[in-house]
């Protein structure tokens, strides 16, 4: 979204991470997407490194220049970041764990009273 917004011309790989391709493990220690390839041959991750890059890179145009207004914007950036990290957490917990190894707690037979 932001890379369309700035106008920024990408080609999108599309990429199994369940496989580790190495196209992106040899680029991202993390096995993660977004991963930014660069021209120049750089290799930039997470999605905030990405939005600050750019940022940078078209004239400042993504974030608020005012300390107040930034500190604000990277809050709510940190906090979607955060958001999204954990939805992805149960989302691999129930498709990648055995259904009696998920968490549950309170469910029947999890110990507590
Ligand atoms: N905070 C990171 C999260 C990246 C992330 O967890 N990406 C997921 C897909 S949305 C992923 O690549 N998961 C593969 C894995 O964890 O192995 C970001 O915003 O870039």
């Amino acid at each position: 979204m932001a890379a369309r917004y700035l106008d920024i011309e990408l080609n999108e790989i599309r990429v199994d991470t369940n496989a580790g391709p190495s196209l992106l493990v040899d680029n991202n220690p993390l096995g993660k997407i977004p991963t930014l390839l660069t021209d120049d041959g750089l290799s930039i991750f997470d999605s905030i490194a990405i939005m600050h890059y750019f940022h940078r890179m078209k004239g400042k145009r993504l974030y608020p220049s005012k300390d107040i207004k930034r500190t604000t914007a990277e809050i709510v950036e940190a906090l979607c970041d955060g958001t999204c990290d954990c939805l992805l957490a149960i989302v691999y917990e129930r498709r990648h764990r055995e259904e009696e190894k998920i968490h549950q707690p309170g469910s029947i037979g999890s110990g507590q009273r």
